[in-house]
């Protein structure tokens, strides 16, 4: 049975490292199944007229409550990663945090939670090491 990820990255806290997003969602996918993959798209805001804020919370909010681990990349401050990341807590699934060390100071509020296994590192290459070790994959 394949895993159910959250993945969460930036949207409106901005999108600058969308790319990086997409390649680690693709990563992912090669073993897991990853139940946000909108995160990584590119062209976003096209889709982002569709649907409500109000839809847009409800189908995240219960996209991470049967999620079996949260992966977020946390680089580009967002509002709504810190949300989820505090509501994965409430229901304790587990939740890992990564982040360039070289572009980025983490929030206290996560680092300082000691619930978070947060990684940071300091060049691409290192995230798809980190993120086999996350996903238990053989090298
Ligand atoms: O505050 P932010 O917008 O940066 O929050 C980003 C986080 O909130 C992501 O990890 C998402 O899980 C969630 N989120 C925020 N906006 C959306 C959204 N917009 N769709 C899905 N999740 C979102 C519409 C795009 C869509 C219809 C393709």
């Amino acid at each position: 049975m394949k895993r159910k990820i959250y993945f969460a990255g930036s949207i409106r806290g901005g999108r600058e490292d969308a790319e990086l997003y997409r390649k680690m969602i693709a990563f992912i996918q090669q073993t897991d199944t990853v139940l946000t993959e909108h995160i990584g798209n590119p062209v976003l805001h096209v889709f982002e007229k569709d649907k409500s804020d109000a839809e847009i919370y409800r189908e995240d909010t219960s996209w991470l409550k049967e999620s079996d681990l949260l992966i977020a990349e946390c680089t580009t401050p967002s509002l709504g990663v810190g949300y989820e990341l505090s509501y994965a807590e409430r229901f304790n699934i587990p939740c890992h945090i990564l982040y360039n060390k070289g572009k980025a100071h983490l929030s206290a509020m996560l680092s300082g939670d000691n619930y978070y296994s947060v990684h940071p590192y300091s060049s691409e290459d290192e995230v798809f090491e980190i993120l086999s070790d996350i996903l238990g994959r053989k090298k």
